[in-house]
């Protein structure tokens, strides 16, 4: 065979057999459990593989998604290809520049009848490897439950994974310890509110009254998200990040990588469930996967828990319900696509909201990358190509977007100082996806950008001016009126707004129990996470989707073991 398996069989100074990787069966397991640890116990893992390969511009290996399989990239049998070109654009001297071709969009209809006499028997499924999927299964597991947790890319980690800013939470520790007053009652008017009034309260009592619980789980598996700021929407500072600017979500999925491992959680990934298993009463009792190399078999299960995420990232989803978002970028993993929803019509689910979907701001112009509202939550001031002001930065998300794609061109400028970017670490990121441009003065940052220059520092100046006096004219709330746009090195992103979050989805309850088409619980059947609707109403609030996740998660964990333990 060409490719890897080729040139490590014929050059002789590193030559391994066939069962090296395939192990003396000769089949792989979908996680390609033996391969990847040949690859590491030859080069080391992916610290030290990126160690190696630091003097490429882009380095490869020293990605946000930690600990993926080398097979996510480096073929056997076939070339090599850059998996994170999924999302990025990464074109320069990396060698096996390409697409790794993904799973294709699940055929949901096309199992109907899929079936298989391979059973397997575990009290808890899990479907859907990303936040709401690890918590759930590490609760379930907690709880005394043997829990399988199925995903059906290469990578586990969904879009939490790439969750940027931070997590809403009231009342906690750490904004306790920095006297930030905060209570759940206004997390819950806030959030009522963001979602324009249409979400189910009872749900958002449940996300708002657990939130500094939440926190302090994650706190006990050793999170800590103590650097406490303001997030769109929000009364008060609750938006909870790692200190230093860190991305939130890599930081927090590493973890529950590490706390699976630690407790032996099974996860399997490559492993798409494609079919609900419901019985003649309506019960959920497992699934059909269809492993990428051990093909179709069942999962019996006592409880299933369905945390499969949202379809940002599926365009015909989503233009059936927006023919007006035709065309706009998505800031999602490649994976959201939507497929556990059909399988939730399997087992008779109810939906709702399904046409709330929403465009988050700040989208890199020319990529999927996610500008986090972090940044303008440090102090970032946003213009228009005329290098003026438009909008309170701060605002809800379905305002800001529709501002900005009121203005020329429909893009718009971040524009921030030197002490604003050293006070978040992932701007350093974007510069290192060359995604933002400085310059000495606000005059060269202008000619960079195509601004009139005599604009741009009349609007700074006018903004560092309602920093003193706390008044500003589009009512940026006086508290977030912090940091002046003042020392250089001066920064610009063009940001866009794209497809962001579906609040959309089965409907549940404040069990996480997956509710039918008549109202009534479907026996066996729950839900966490973006896969759900009726927490976010018409909008989501910024880090209100990783406060859901715990929240949730921890809930359907439990309910699903105790569901379990009950059979
Ligand atoms: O919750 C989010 O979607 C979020 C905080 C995104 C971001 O801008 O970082």
């Amino acid at each position: 065979a060409k490719y890897l398996a080729g040139s490590h069989m014929t050059d002789k100074n590193i030559a391994i057999s066939c069962a090296d990787c395939h192990g003396e069966s000769g089949l792989l397991d979908d996680a390609e459990t033996q391969v990847n640890a040949t690859c590491i116990s030859c080069h080391g893992d992916l610290k030290a593989v990126a160690a190696i390969t630091n003097k490429t511009e882009i380095n490869p290996h020293e990605s946000h998604l930690d600990k993926i399989n080398c097979t996510a990239c480096h073929g056997g049998h076939e070339p090599s290809a850059i998996y994170c070109n999924n999302c990025h654009s990464f074109s320069n001297q990396i060698s096996h520049v390409g697409i790794k071709p993904l799973p294709k969009k699940l055929d949901i209809a096309a199992y109907d009848n899929a079936s298989s006499n391979i059973v397997e028997n575990t009290d808890v499924l899990v479907i859907g490897a990303g936040g709401s999927g690890f918590i759930s299964a590490l609760t379930a597991q907690e709880n005394g439950a043997k829990v399988i947790l199925v995903e059906k890319m290469p990578i586990p980690g969904g879009n939490s994974q790439l969750a940027a800013g931070g997590m809403n939470a009231a009342g906690t520790t750490y904004q306790k310890e920095q006297n930030i007053q905060d209570d759940a009652e206004t997390m819950f008017q806030d959030t009522m509110k963001g979602g324009k009034n249409i979400s189910n309260p009872d749900l958002v009592h449940v996300l708002a009254n657990n939130s500094a619980d939440s926190m302090a789980w994650l706190t006990s598996i050793g999170a800590k998200l103590n650097a406490v700021n303001f997030g769109g929407g929000a009364t008060n500072k609750r938006f909870h990040a790692p200190m230093g600017g860190a991305a939130v979500g890599s930081y927090l999925v590493n973890i529950y990588k590490d706390t699976a491992d630690k407790s032996n959680l099974d996860v399997r990934v490559n492993s798409p469930a494609v079919r609900l298993l419901v019985d003649d009463k309506g019960a959920v009792y497992g699934a059909v996967i269809d492993g990428q190399h051990k093909g179709l078999y069942e999962i019996h299960a006592k409880s299933v828990i369905l945390t499969s995420g949202g379809f940002s990232a599926n365009a015909d989803r989503v233009t059936s319900y927006k023919p007006n978002y035709k065309g706009m970028t998505t800031s999602n993993q490649p994976g959201a696509t939507g497929d556990g929803l059909d399988l939730a019509k399997e087992a008779n689910a109810s939906f709702v909201d399904m046409d709330q979907i929403q465009i988050h701001p700040s989208i890199a112009v020319g990529s999927s990358t996610l500008i986090t509202e972090a940044v303008r939550g440090v102090g970032a001031i946003m213009v228009n190509h005329e290098g003026n002001r438009f909008f309170d930065e701060l605002s809800t998300r379905d305002k800001v977007s529709a501002a900005i794609l009121e203005q020329k061109g429909q893009t718009a400028y971040l524009i921030l100082d030197d002490n604003i970017r050293k006070s978040l670490k992932q701007i350093e990121g974007y510069f290192h996806l060359n995604l933002a441009k400085e310059a000495a003065t606000l005059d060269e940052l202008a000619k960079l950008i195509n601004v009139p220059a005599e604009n741009l520092k009349a609007t700074v100046e006018e903004y560092n001016k309602a920093v003193d006096t706390k008044q500003d004219k589009y009512g940026k709330k006086p508290d977030t009126l912090e940091k002046k746009v003042l020392t250089g090195p001066f920064v610009a992103i063009e940001i866009a707004p794209g497809i962001h979050y579906t609040m959309g989805g089965v409907q549940i309850n404040t069990d996480a129990q997956v509710i039918d088409n008549n109202g009534k619980p479907i026996p066996n059947f729950y839900a966490a996470g973006e896969v759900t609707g009726g927490v976010h109403g018409a909008n989501r609030l910024g880090g209100n989707s990783i406060s859901e996740t715990v929240t949730f998660g921890r809930i359907a964990g439990a309910q699903a073991a105790a569901n379990a333990a009950l059979t």
